[in-house]
């Protein structure tokens, strides 16, 4: 099992807009591999490349929920929503880069989403609930974009300053 460390905010890597990925071969099936380790041991319920300082179009993602919940990894590259529902639902998110902050995002409750899977076939689905929400979440980090960045400036501020309190005593402690 390979742990990648995950890149908290602020960050400018976490800014930047992700390069499709052109050929999935051993290289992207392992990132894949080390992906799904790297969100459950967090744990965590999505996952995205750039999060792990790769900056490619890849996100992996499991919402069964509960303690007896099959496991149900999806891994999607270069995922691309086709449709989003005019409906909106609203969930408290959180975010493995913004550890232990949460806040409630309105988003498209429902989308159908095409991405390519680890042996290169082209798949289909459709998206609720919690999985619509998540995919959505992993999609904008491949498009360097934050659920706080749905906020009110001044909650966004709030967030970003307790962030780099956060990070000055990460960094002080392994010093
Ligand atoms: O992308 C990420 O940073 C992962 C993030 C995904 C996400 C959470 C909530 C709404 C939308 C997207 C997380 O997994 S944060 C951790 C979390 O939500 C969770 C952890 C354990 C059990 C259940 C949820
Ligand atoms: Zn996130």
């Amino acid at each position: 099992m390979t742990l990648r460390p995950i890149i908290l905010h602020p960050d400018p890597r976490l800014k930047k807009v992700a390069t499709p990925v052109g050929e999935v071969d051993d290289t992207v099936r392992k990132l894949a591999e080390d992906m799904l380790d790297t969100m459950y041991d967090a744990p965590g319920i999505g996952l995205a490349a750039p999060q792990v300082n790769v900056l490619q179009r890849i996100v992996v993602v499991d919402c069964e929920k509960g303690e007896d919940a099959e496991p149900n990894p999806i891994v999607m590259i270069n995922p691309e929503i086709l449709q989003s529902s005019e409906s909106t639902s609203v969930y408290e998110e959180g975010c493995l880069s913004i550890p232990d902050l949460f806040a409630d995002v309105t988003r498209p409750a429902e989308v159908d989403v095409r991405w390519t899977d680890l042996e290169g076939a082209v798949r289909e689905a459709h998206f609720d609930g919690l999985w619509a929400t998540c995919v959505q979440h992993e999609i904008d980090h491949l498009d360097g974009k934050l659920f706080i960045d749905y906020l009110k400036p001044l909650k966004r501020q709030m967030m970003t300053r307790k962030m780099q309190k956060l990070k000055r005593e990460l960094a002080r402690k392994s010093a």
